[in-house]
């Protein structure tokens, strides 16, 4: 390592003890951007990244909710308002038992660079819950809605900070988060997200992150001369990315034959066609199924408790979690042929899995860049609910395609090396970075 990232890095560690995966995600980006900061000496001496790694504000708070069977339950609520340089506050929150301060630490940090690449003016954070929605009845999921939103209400504000889904966090949430904030505030404002369609939404929120990444794959494609047409894909996750992420791949022309959620993978050889897909959409957003039952129903192969990385494929999108990609993966999926890896999820490989893909030269997109979509779309929403006057699918679709060509044309600009390799690590790392850093040097030591 760098002596300077191995510096910069003991002294983040020391002060944010035991929070492995903010160490693991500031470090990836301090590799690309303490070189750059030595070229540019004005972001050092006002300590630029040192103060992106230290949230404005962190906010952490008891959530009391009644269960069916009428006994007390608490969780621990966060906020992290990491970034308010370019804009309010914004990011998701995410519902999963394994959140913790680190966790929310490293999405909010992730996300204060990948909402500078959108090009909207969107600050960056990251909040939600240890609390699980898996098994939670529609009432209890709504109980612990209202009592978090009681709390939080007090922090947020459209103008202020605009949370929105992630992991365990979809449309019920949302509906529940913003009827107790309105309720709470008498106010009908664009304070959340991915809101419904009847109430502030925009079309292409839910299809947006999905959509994206495969908007963004065909540009990174392009630049070989290549497209998704004929490629076979392989898909992590079940969710709202993976979802979306596999209709548009199909739309496209290529061939998705596997996804995945914490159980397993199926693996489809023939391709999860509209209609098989249709059936995840049913299982996964109504009944709330495992996808196991995916090969069961269509008689394909069910991999229980793996991942898909050791299955042969041209173009590998994690679309699930934080690192579910490891270097043993990695070189499985080099070792399989694949050439291109577009992240969905954020941070889903390990530092070690990225510098296997980036050593090999092979198309590989950090997480900011591919999946900016989904939070870019997020920024259109709340420029409707500004207006007040929702745009159509179609101009909704086409501004997203274009801010994803836009992302992509900022991580060639730099990320391209003189061999022509694109490092669109570097590339996302330095885009993101320039916007935010010079707005914090003209607005003093705040
Ligand atoms: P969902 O809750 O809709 O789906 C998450 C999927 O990932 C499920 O299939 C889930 O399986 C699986 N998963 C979650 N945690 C784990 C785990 N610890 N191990 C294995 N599998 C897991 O979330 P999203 O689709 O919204 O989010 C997926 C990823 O995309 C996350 O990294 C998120 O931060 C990122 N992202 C989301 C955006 C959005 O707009 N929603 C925007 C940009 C990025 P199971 O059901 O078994 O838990
Ligand atoms: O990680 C992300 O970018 C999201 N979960 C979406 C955030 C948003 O505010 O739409």
């Amino acid at each position: 390592m760098d002596p300077r990232v191995e510096q910069f890095m003991a002294k983040l560690k020391a002060k944010n003890p035991g929070e492995e995966v903010f160490h693991q995600a500031v470090q990836e980006v301090a590799e690309s951007i303490i070189p750059y900061i030595e070229e540019n000496p004005k972001y050092k001496h006002a300590k630029i990244l040192e103060r992106l790694a230290e949230p404005e504000r962190v906010i952490i708070f008891r959530v009391p909710w009644i269960n069916d069977k009428g006994e007390l339950e608490i969780n621990r609520g966060f906020r992290i308002q990491m970034n308010s340089v370019i804009g309010p506050y914004k990011g998701g929150l995410r519902f999963h038992p394994t959140v913790t301060l680190g966790v929310l630490k490293f999405l909010a940090f992730e996300q204060t660079l990948k909402n500078s690449l959108t090009t909207l003016p969107m600050g960056g954070a990251k909040g939600g819950s240890d609390f699980d929605p898996k098994g939670k009845s529609d009432n209890e999921v709504m109980r612990f809605c209202q009592s978090f939103m009681t709390e939080l209400q007090r922090h947020i504000g459209p103008d202020t900070d605009v949370p929105a889904g992630d992991i365990g966090v979809g449309a019920r949430e949302i509906g529940f988060l913003f009827g107790q904030y309105k309720r709470l505030r008498n106010e009908f404002t664009g304070v959340l997200t991915g809101k419904g369609i009847e109430w502030g939404g925009s079309l292409i929120r839910p299809e947006a992150t999905g959509y994206g990444v495969a908007y963004f794959c065909s540009e990174m494609l392009k630049t070989r001369g290549d497209s998704l047409a004929g490629k076979t894909v392989t898909v992590s996750g079940s969710g709202n990315v993976a979802q979306y992420c596999v209709e548009k791949c199909n739309q496209l022309g290529a061939k998705v034959v596997t996804m995945s959620d914490s159980n397993g993978t199926i693996y489809d050889p023939d391709g999860i066609s509209p209609e098989k897909l249709a059936f995840v959409f049913e299982l996964k957003n109504e009944r709330r199924g495992r996808i196991k039952e995916y090969a069961e129903h269509f008689g394909c192969q069910y991999l229980e408790g793996k991942r898909p990385w050791n299955i042969k494929c041209d173009v590998a999108m994690p679309c699930a979690t934080q690192n579910e990609l490891d270097g043993n993966d990695a070189q499985a999926l080099l070792d399989n042929g694949c050439f291109c890896v577009c992240e969905g999820a954020n941070m889903p490989s390990t530092i070690e899995a990225i510098n296997k893909f980036v050593a090999a030269k092979i198309l590989y997109s950090p997480g900011k860049a591919s999946n900016a979509g989904g939070v870019a779309t997020s920024g259109l929403e709340m420029t409707q609910n500004s207006m007040r006057l929702p745009w159509t699918k179609e101009e909704v679709d086409q501004r997203l395609h274009s801010i994803m060509i836009n992302i992509h044309q900022t991580c060639v600009k730099y990320g391209k090396q003189e061999d022509g390799f694109i490092n669109y690590v570097k590339g996302a790392n330095i885009g993101g970075f320039v916007k935010v850093a010079n707005a914090m040097l003209a607005q003093g030591y705040v």
